[in-house]
């Protein structure tokens, strides 16, 4: 099976989590869209369900495929939350920010009864970090915002370059209207204590550290698909 084969995979599997009626927060990401596009044919065969964004991009998606939409100020509780990301460790603790989306997609998460991550199986890591970790900062101060970012790292024994994410040669703008720097720490060994460092710092919105917020992880393989809980 090819990566999308995988994805699609691990989307249907969540499919069968949704049920009628229910108020989802719809993630983004390319499995994120998998589920939408699978999601879209369930309700043109008539599934009543109702769907937050996470990203401007996931809520034009939803609008071409026909995914009813509501706000998160309409629909402030969600019953699900369905996402990708970019790693996964063995207490569900996550990275994601990958596509930009971080903050909302923690907003969104963090107003939901219960959330499932949906991935390939090669998201699956032992120890978080060897993905970039993305976190979202405020564009004013944004030097001295890395200066606190490396000192707050170097107090837990973490370092490694931070990079602005940029596009077409300008900094990255988050649909939130912030930047966002990529830390390669390499292993993030103490997920708690940078999460908390990090939102010690002013000029950080957000981070990449889902903690506590997965109830599951659906992921697929070449051997199928199996929940991760
Ligand atoms: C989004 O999905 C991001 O937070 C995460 O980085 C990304 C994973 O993308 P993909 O499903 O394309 O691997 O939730």
């Amino acid at each position: 099976m090819d990566a999308r084969q995988l994805k699609i995979e691990a989307a249907r599997e969540a499919l069968t989590h949704v049920a009628d009626g229910m108020k989802l927060g719809i993630g983004t990401g390319s499995t994120a869209e998998e589920f939408v596009r699978l999601l879209a044919v369930k309700v043109g065969e008539g599934m009543t369900v109702i769907g937050v964004p996470t990203s401007e991009r996931t809520a034009r998606l939803c609008s071409e495929l026909g995914v009813p939409l509501s706000t998160l100020d309409e629909t402030p509780r969600l019953d699900l939350t369905i996402d990708g990301a970019d790693e996964i460790d063995p207490a569900l603790t996550l990275v994601k920010g990958g596509g930009g989306a971080l903050l909302r997609e923690k907003i969104v998460a963090a107003a939901s009864a219960r959330m499932i991550v949906i991935a390939d199986a090669s998201k699956l890591v032992d120890t978080l970090g060897r993905f970039p970790l993305p976190i979202e900062v405020n564009p004013f101060g944004l030097r001295a915002t890395e200066i606190a970012i490396n000192e707050a790292a170097a107090r837990l024994g973490l370092d490694g370059p931070l990079t602005l994410r940029m596009t077409n040669g300008e900094p990255f703008v988050t649909d939130g209207g912030h930047f966002i720097i990529d830390a390669s720490f390499g292993r993030i060994p103490d997920t708690r204590a940078l999460s908390d460092a990090l939102h010690a710092i002013p000029g950080v919105v957000e981070h990449g550290l889902f903690l506590e917020l997965a109830d599951a992880a659906i992921v697929a393989d070449a051997d199928g698909v199996r929940t991760v809980r």
